[in-house]
């Protein structure tokens, strides 16, 4: 297990202060913070050897050639996939799941065929479908929630069904941490013929998440959530899925050769990634990636499970509140949703801020599973390798105290 003390001296914004009061950073599933190493990859890019890559013969465009390709390889390997070459720089989750839509999706979903999603899905894995069923007069069904937050595979097998063609499913909630059995789900949905993608944009800065062993078609992440930049993810598509692929995007960099007329396309991954690429973020992601193996992925998840447990515990001495997901700190991760049924959670989050406690609030980018929860927001606290169970104890103090202030008053 790592010292979370000496982790948390690698963060320089953990340092500073908000309202005169150290900061206790509890919004990791939106956005995670960045460790020195990846700050500097980016200046060492700008500083050193800042360049376009795959087109220059010079010194530059090669070394920044080679550190982009090292990134990507670097990302694979974290995911078990089995070559880089499986691997397409995004820009997020987001992007990815568009460009599944968008490339793989038209070529072999039709009429009547069915689309399989969970009811707690992120937007970014709804909303996309909700056009292609649209467009393609195909059926998008949903795998429901039992009352715990997890998944109710009561009817799975009539869901899951020979018109499938297509699973698509959040691996960790980003609204109720609920960890979903992709690899379950994903057997009955290869047994039936169907493909598989997984939105891993909270699992895989979490746990250790292996494609190969998921045997899944597709996975999604983003480098913002695992102490990399914004601006950059990936997306993992099996080698015969993406040899069969058309392109998303069309211009430089994706074409072998071109006429007046037509174009025939590069290599992969390169057809795939039109235009040049963010670089930069690239390489600072595989930055992100080296200090995430440094402290172990086993030990990442061991961290967010105790502190997970205490925080359910710790939550369930506050009364009224009731917190949403799995009661079981196994089958979830570090995300604590929270609701009072008197208190707005907006005004729950701006009360912890006067106190340095940056949490979210809201719907969390899941609308429709915040009407299964009989809630329009909740409060959320969310957290990685950085946080404590200190932390956790001046939460659940400050929310304690914001109620007492909203339910009776000042003073
Ligand atoms: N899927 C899940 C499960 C997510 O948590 C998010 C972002 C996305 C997809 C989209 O990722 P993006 O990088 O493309 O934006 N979730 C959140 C959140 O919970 N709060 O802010 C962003």
């Amino acid at each position: 297990m790592f010292d979370v003390k000496k982790v948390r001296q690698d963060f320089p914004v953990l340092q500073r202060q908000v309202y005169g009061k150290p900061l206790v950073y509890l919004d990791n599933a939106a956005t995670s913070q960045k460790p020195n190493s990846v700050i500097q990859a980016l200046v060492e890019y700008y500083e050193g050897y800042n360049a376009n890559v795959h087109r220059g013969v010079h010194a530059l465009s090669m070394e920044a050639t080679d550190r982009y390709e090292e990134a990507r390889a670097k990302v694979a390997r974290f995911i078990g996939a089995p070559e880089p070459e499986t691997i397409i720089w995004t820009r997020n989750t987001t992007e990815g799941m568009n460009l599944i839509a968008n490339a793989w999706a038209p070529d072999n979903i039709g009429p009547g065929d069915e689309i399989v999603v969970t009811r707690m899905e992120h937007h970014s894995n709804l909303v996309p479908w909700q056009k292609l069923v649209q467009e393609r007069g195909a059926v998008l069904r949903f795998l429901p929630l039992a009352a715990d937050g997890d998944l109710d595979l009561e009817d799975v097998d009539t869901i899951i069904n020979p018109r499938t063609k297509l699973l698509s499913i959040v691996h960790m909630s980003n609204s109720i941490g609920t960890i979903t059995p992709v690899k379950e789900l994903a057997a009955k949905a290869r047994a039936v013929g169907a493909a598989v993608a997984v939105d891993g944009a909270q699992s895989v800065p979490h746990m250790p998440v292996n494609v190969t062993d998921l045997d899944c078609d597709f996975l999604a992440f983003s480098g913002h959530k695992m102490l990399g930049p914004t601006g950059i993810g990936a997306l993992y598509v099996k080698r015969d899925v993406l040899e069969r692929m058309e392109p998303f995007l069309r211009g430089g960099e994706m074409v072998l050769e071109v006429t007046y007329e037509s174009a025939s396309w590069n290599d992969l991954p390169m057809r795939f990634e039109a235009g040049t690429p963010n670089i930069a973020d690239s390489i600072a992601l595989g930055a992100a990636v080296d200090y995430l193996e440094g402290l172990g992925m086993e030990n990442v998840r061991q961290h967010e499970r105790q502190m997970t447990r205490y925080a359910l515990d710790a939550f369930k001495e506050l009364e009224e509140v009731d917190v949403f997901g799995p009661d079981d700190a196994d089958r979830r991760g570090g995300i604590i949703p929270f609701h009072h049924p008197e208190v707005h959670p907006h005004d729950l989050g701006t009360a912890l801020d006067r106190q340095g406690i940056a949490i979210r609030t809201g719907h969390h980018c899941t609308m429709p599973l915040m009407g299964e929860l009989g809630v329009t927001a909740t409060g959320r606290a969310s957290f990685y390798v950085y946080n404590s169970e200190d932390e956790i104890d001046l939460l659940v103090d400050g929310v304690r105290e914001a109620l007492r202030y909203f339910t009776h008053g000042p003073g």
